[in-house]
């Protein structure tokens, strides 16, 4: 008889939970029977593979039924289409949303193992740049929590994000090989491949009737292997699947080549078709491999939407007409929108369907999501290239636009080919480009932002003309993220406190940290909460030595920046305030102020020069700082290498200070903001984002504001900004500026980090770096002062942990639920 815990009571997926016993015995089982080797001589290596084999008997159990009852009920399914999935590690997550962690953990102790070290076996699966992947990943984990049928959609990349180096304080990209001997948690599922084609032309014919048809001869063909990763929900309730395509060369197509005599040639195209899944390309990579990048979005949407089609049809057969009932897709900003004349393609030429009928049917399918404003990010094809690459598809864009003008733009504002230009889905120019946030909205039911703020700078900054057309497709849905991963799982120790004190019933329903803050001034809590803290630092000092070899204290202040490097998030505004405080102290050599720890995490994109130098000169001062006597460990600074999710998940605990410093308006979200604060950090940040909303929940005592807001920027740079005022009118900017020029960092080489203050003056400065420094300064001054009192940090710090409900992932999707997917849940039964 299996022993079923308590937990498999709440589960609805997972009938039978293995006690301590069971899995002990099922991963001696598999290191046998699936590895291949013995207890005497296995590797850390296949000791976690074992586990992972063990774990996951439990793991296709709930997959298993959560497939069966979804196809019984044939239920309504949200599709999630994502070019990012950031997902890290999946061992100790799957443990702890199975809640098996602690019987791991047990099993694994019997056996004379510590399941710390066989987490590190595990590479992260860095599919993903940095919040738009990470979102992904939360929201698939808060999908299957709460049981909505949802499958995710994305590319299965050979290599991830690439692995970060520092050579001399200079950033190095090495290859990411997350999966180079095979990943335990992912199926390969070769009976569900899909062709997909792609180049070649399009000829018009006519049939008997004289009705023309468009027929597409694509150039080639190319093959889509589907991988699927298992998402399992908390406490085992739907396991979901994240279905990633690997290209390959389509089998037919090398057949052709092979039998005409050119092996080397099919060889090659081989090699072309295989480079579609090779690489995620980095953010802010703007010219590089344009074709390949297009090509991967179709690639991934075109094989997506087969396999949603297939499901379909195998369920309500060749009738369409329950496909919006049935199915809805998210668009994960624009890098999916090729879906929609995809989709149109399907039902106008292969299921000859008329063009009213299928564009009723896609408006009511596609929903998108925006991430940003940065005009860099909202894509642009050149016409040239998509008719090159998808020749029939910019027909059916072109098709889409000119009803569009004509049926939409044209009624509401008769004539006006201003507003035409500026409305149409192709830019015009001198080399005319297909805006595929324009087809976004076009071809989405709801378009929405990331938080309140963004989303209204959406309605009233991108697209006011579109909400003009559509008042009612617009609207928010603030980011989230899984309290699971994010205190569960990555600081046991305040999970354990927040058990004790409110229930465990918190990751499930986040609301329920409210109760802590009742504890605030409890002395009792407020100590326990301070020496947890005290704890998660002492443990990051370690990996800090370990990866860094710098030696920090654990009882400074620990100020934490960690995010994608980018001018707007301003990583130099950090830097600035360090430079800052070291220019005080040298001056003054008993300049009191806590003693602070800085420390980043950034990857920059490979060919982002600036961001790449910011870098440099953080490396740099920290190296001067650091081993400068006359500081007295007042300051110290770290640049962690690499940083990823295995690594947010050792500094987020561990932080005191939360650092969301972007230029107001700029960053549409942010959710590093929401775990800092969730593991009790206090924000030092501007009116942006989901800041406001962070600011809202836990009150201004409790954060520390500084820097324009949205509208003063606006205003700001309505009259002109000059940063060359800031420099001449404030002598602690230009001493630092100035500083920058010396060879003080750089000993022997002057120059080398002047890159920086050219960009702020020079370059005019266009994130208002300068305008906000004082005030940044300020807002640093008043946290060093809250710090003093420990009492009274205790309490701020407790409350941001408690105040932060809303900002769960469960939340995140209950919105879109209610606002855009119009889902049911769907309880798991077993069999
Ligand atoms: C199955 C089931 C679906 C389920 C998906 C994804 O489809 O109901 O939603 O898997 O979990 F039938 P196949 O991809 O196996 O056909
Ligand atoms: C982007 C935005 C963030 C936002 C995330 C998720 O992420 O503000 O929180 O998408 O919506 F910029 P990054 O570009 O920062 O990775």
């Amino acid at each position: 008889m299996k022993k079923t815990s308590s937990k498999a009571k709440a589960s609805v997926a997972i009938a039978d939970l293995p006690s301590t016993e069971e899995l002990k015995n099922s991963i001696i089982k598999h290191l046998h029977g699936s590895l291949g080797t013995d207890v005497n001589k296995a590797s850390p290596q296949a000791w976690w593979r074992a586990t992972c084999a063990a774990v996951n008997e439990y793991v296709y159990d709930g997959l298993r039924n959560t497939q069966r009852t979804h196809y019984q009920q044939n239920t309504r399914a949200v599709h999630y289409f994502s070019l990012e999935y950031l997902m890290g590690r999946l061992f100790s997550n799957n443990l702890h949303n199975l809640g098996v962690y602690d019987a791991a953990k047990d099993a694994l102790a019997q056996l004379g193992l510590n399941i710390a070290d066989l987490e590190d076996q595990e590479e992260d699966m860095a599919l993903g740049n940095g919040g738009l992947g990470r979102l992904a990943a939360c929201f698939i984990d808060s999908m299957a929590t709460l049981n909505y049928p949802a499958i995710g959609y994305g590319i299965h990349y050979e290599h991830g994000l690439f692995k970060q180096e520092f050579s001399d304080g200079r950033q190095i990209e090495r290859p990411d090989s997350w999966r180079e001997y095979g990943n335990p948690w992912e199926i390969c599922r070769p009976e569900s491949i899909q062709e997909i084609s792609v180049y070649g032309y399009v000829e018009t014919t006519y049939d008997l009737q004289g009705k023309m048809k468009k027929v597409w001869h694509p150039g080639r063909i190319i093959k889509g292997v589907p991988w699927d990763i298992p998402v399992v929900g908390y406490q085992g309730s739907s396991v979901n699947v994240l279905r990633l395509w690997e290209s390959r060369a389509s089998d037919f197509f090398n057949w052709d080549v092979f039998n005409s005599g050119g092996y080397i040639d099919a060889a090659r195209q081989n090699i072309e078709a295989e480079t579609i899944s090779k690489v995620l390309y980095p953010n802010d990579e703007t010219d590089a491999g344009k074709e390949l990048r297009l090509i991967q979005q179709y690639f991934f949407c075109s094989c997506s939407l087969k396999d949603i089609i297939r499901r379909y049809k195998r369920a309500n057969g060749d009738d369409w007409s329950k496909f919006p009932e049935q199915v809805a897709i998210q668009l994960n900003d624009t890098h999916p929108a090729v879906a929609i004349p995809e989709l149109m393609r399907i039902l106008v030429d292969r299921a000859e369907m008329s063009w009213d009928e299928a564009w009723n049917l896609c408006q009511n399918v596609f929903a998108y999501t925006n991430h940003t404003l940065l005009p860099e990010a909202l894509e642009k094809w050149s016409v040239r290239l998509f008719e090159k690459v998808l020749p029939r598809h910019l027909e059916i864009i072109y098709e889409i636009n000119r009803r569009f003008l004509v049926e939409q733009v044209d009624v509401l504002w008769p004539g006006d080919n201003e507003k035409k230009r500026k409305l149409s889905i192709i830019e015009e120019g001198h080399e005319p480009m297909v805006r595929m946030g324009h087809l976004s909205v076009v071809g989405s039911f709801r378009v929405n932002g990331v938080a309140e703020i963004h989303s209204e700078l959406v309605k009233s900054d991108l697209f006011p003309e579109m909400v003009a057309l559509w008042p009612d497709k617009f609207t928010n849905v603030t980011n989230g993220v899984t309290p699971r991963r994010w205190l569960k799982a990555c600081n046991p120790r305040l999970a354990k406190l927040l058990d004790e004190t409110i229930g465990d019933e918190w990751p499930r329903d986040l609301k329920q940290l409210n109760k802590f803050a009742a504890f605030a001034d409890d002395p009792a809590i407020q100590d326990a909460f301070m020496a947890i803290k005290q704890q998660n630092k002492a443990d990051l000092a370690t990996v800090v030595k370990k990866l860094t070899n710098i030696s920090i204290d654990p009882h400074a202040i620990f100020d934490i920046q960690i995010k994608r490097l980018h001018e707007y998030k301003r990583q130099h505004l950090n830097l600035l305030h360090i430079l800052a405080l070291y220019r005080r102290i040298l001056q003054n050599p008993d300049y009191d102020m806590v003693p602070r720890v800085f420390l980043f995490g950034a990857k920059a994109a490979p060919g982002y020069k600036l961001a790449k130098e910011i870098i440099y000169a953080i490396n740099k001062v920290a190296e001067k700082i650091n081993n400068d006597k006359r500081v007295k460990n007042r300051l110290k600074v770290v640049f962690m290498p690499n940083y990823r999710v295995t690594l947010a998940e050792k500094m987020i605990p561990a932080a005191d200070v939360s650092e969301q410093i972007s230029t107001a308006g700029k960053e549409a979200s942010g959710t590093g903001n929401m775990k800092l604060a969730l593991n009790g950090a206090i924000t030092v940040g501007t009116l942006d984002g989901a800041n406001i909303e962070i600011a809202e929940e836990v009150g201004p005592d409790n954060i520390s504001i500084f820097g324009l807001t949205v509208d003063e920027v606006k205003a700001l740079q309505a009259k002109g900004y000059h940063s060359w005022d800031y420099y001449y009118q404030d002598a602690e900017i230009k001493a630092i500026l100035d500083w920058l020029e010396t060879d003080y960092f750089t000993p022997g080489k002057p120059g080398e980090l002047s890159a920086i203050k050219r960009s702020l003056l020079e370059g005019g400065d266009p994130y208002l770096v300068l305008a906000d420094f004082q005030s940044y300064v300020k807002a640093q001054e008043k946290v060093d002062g809250w710090y003093r009192d420990q009492a009274g940090w205790a309490k701020k710090a407790i409350l941001n942990t408690a105040l932060m409900g809303k900002f769960t992932s469960d939340r995140s999707i209950e919105d879109y639920v209610e606002k855009v997917w119009k889902l049911d849940s769907c309880k798991i039964s077993q069999q």
